[in-house]
């Protein structure tokens, strides 16, 4: 009943940025599992429930930019 919802992630210049994303996203309501965070080219992978724009909300309350790579993708 998961999904899996990917970001493209920009801004982030180190691995200390891929932690602080990570933190973001995981203290999102919904998020079950951040699943990665990669630094280049930046993307995020979340799993759960949790709205995309509220994913994009935190990453930019973080202090980056982000948009919906793919809204919901099944590879189960
Ligand atoms: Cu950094």
């Amino acid at each position: 009943m998961s999904d899996l919802i990917k970001l493209d992630v920009q801004g982030m210049s180190c691995n200390h940025c891929v932690a602080t994303v990570q933190q973001a996203l995981a203290a999102v309501p919904g998020v079950e599992e951040v699943v990665e965070v990669v630094l280049q080219p930046g993307s995020a992978t979340v799993r759960g429930s949790a709205k995309p724009e509220s994913l994009i909300a935190a990453v930019q309350q973080a202090g980056y930019q982000a948009s919906v790579s793919r809204a919901r993708e099944n590879n189960s």
